[in-house]
Protein backbone atom coordinates (compact mmCIF):
# COMPACT_ATOMS: atom_id res chain seq x y z
CA UNK A 1 0.00 0.00 0.00
CA UNK A 2 1.03 3.20 -0.44
CA UNK A 3 -1.56 6.09 -0.28
CA UNK A 4 -0.32 9.60 0.26
CA UNK A 5 2.00 9.30 2.78
CA UNK A 6 1.01 5.46 3.39
CA UNK A 7 3.47 3.12 3.67
CA UNK A 8 3.45 -1.36 3.37
CA UNK A 9 6.12 -2.33 4.78
CA UNK A 10 7.70 -6.34 5.51
CA UNK A 11 9.14 -7.19 8.55
CA UNK A 12 11.15 -10.16 8.60
CA UNK A 13 12.58 -12.50 11.91
CA UNK A 14 15.31 -15.39 12.12
CA UNK A 15 14.44 -14.84 16.16
CA UNK A 16 11.08 -13.95 17.84
CA UNK A 17 11.42 -10.34 17.86
CA UNK A 18 8.37 -7.75 19.39
CA UNK A 19 8.80 -5.58 16.66
CA UNK A 20 7.75 -1.29 18.11
CA UNK A 21 7.27 1.35 15.51
CA UNK A 22 6.82 4.96 17.32
CA UNK A 23 4.62 7.92 16.60
CA UNK A 24 2.10 5.78 14.15
CA UNK A 25 -0.22 3.27 14.88
CA UNK A 26 -0.30 0.17 11.68
CA UNK A 27 -2.49 -2.27 10.88
CA UNK A 28 -1.22 -6.02 10.04
CA UNK A 29 -2.37 -7.11 6.46
CA UNK A 30 -0.64 -10.43 5.86
CA UNK A 31 1.22 -12.83 7.88
CA UNK A 32 3.17 -15.79 7.06
CA UNK A 33 1.65 -15.06 3.32
CA UNK A 34 -1.91 -15.22 4.15
CA UNK A 35 -4.56 -12.88 5.99
CA UNK A 36 -3.77 -11.57 9.16
CA UNK A 37 -3.93 -14.00 12.44
CA UNK A 38 -6.46 -13.98 14.92
CA UNK A 39 -4.32 -11.79 17.02
CA UNK A 40 -4.04 -9.37 14.54
CA UNK A 41 -6.77 -7.11 14.20
CA UNK A 42 -7.31 -3.46 14.82
CA UNK A 43 -4.72 -1.09 15.10
CA UNK A 44 -1.16 -1.79 17.01
CA UNK A 45 2.01 0.42 17.74
CA UNK A 46 3.49 -3.92 18.35
CA UNK A 47 3.47 -6.75 16.07
CA UNK A 48 4.85 -9.99 17.24
CA UNK A 49 7.46 -11.97 14.77
CA UNK A 50 7.92 -15.44 15.54
CA UNK A 51 11.06 -17.20 14.46
CA UNK A 52 11.14 -17.51 10.24
CA UNK A 53 8.29 -15.13 10.29
CA UNK A 54 7.23 -12.66 7.91
CA UNK A 55 4.51 -9.97 8.57
CA UNK A 56 3.49 -7.27 6.00
CA UNK A 57 2.07 -4.05 7.83
CA UNK A 58 0.58 -0.60 6.59
CA UNK A 59 1.60 2.21 8.08
CA UNK A 60 -0.10 6.01 7.48
CA UNK A 61 2.50 8.44 8.84
CA UNK A 62 -0.11 10.81 8.56
CA UNK A 63 0.43 13.29 11.46
CA UNK A 64 4.10 13.75 11.25
CA UNK A 65 7.01 14.22 8.51
CA UNK A 66 9.64 13.11 10.12
CA UNK A 67 11.58 10.82 11.60
CA UNK A 68 10.38 7.86 13.40
CA UNK A 69 11.71 5.05 15.35
CA UNK A 70 11.80 1.43 15.08
CA UNK A 71 13.09 -1.01 17.35
CA UNK A 72 12.64 -4.63 18.88
CA UNK A 73 10.57 -4.77 22.36
CA UNK A 74 13.20 -7.45 23.40
CA UNK A 75 15.71 -5.22 26.10
CA UNK A 76 18.47 -7.70 24.63
CA UNK A 77 18.01 -7.01 21.26
CA UNK A 78 17.95 -3.28 21.75
CA UNK A 79 21.15 -3.31 23.61
CA UNK A 80 22.78 -5.22 20.82
CA UNK A 81 21.32 -2.04 18.85
CA UNK A 82 18.57 -3.82 16.95
CA UNK A 83 16.86 -0.04 15.99
CA UNK A 84 16.38 1.69 13.57
CA UNK A 85 15.99 5.42 12.31
CA UNK A 86 13.88 6.34 9.34
CA UNK A 87 12.63 9.48 7.86
CA UNK A 88 9.40 10.15 5.84
CA UNK A 89 8.74 13.44 3.92
CU1 LIG B 1 14.33 -8.83 18.92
Amino acid sequence: MRGRRGLRRRFTSDLHHPVHLHLDPFQVLVRRGSGPGPHDAGWKDTVDLSPSESVDVAVRFTDYPGRYLLHCHNLEHEDMAMMATFRTT
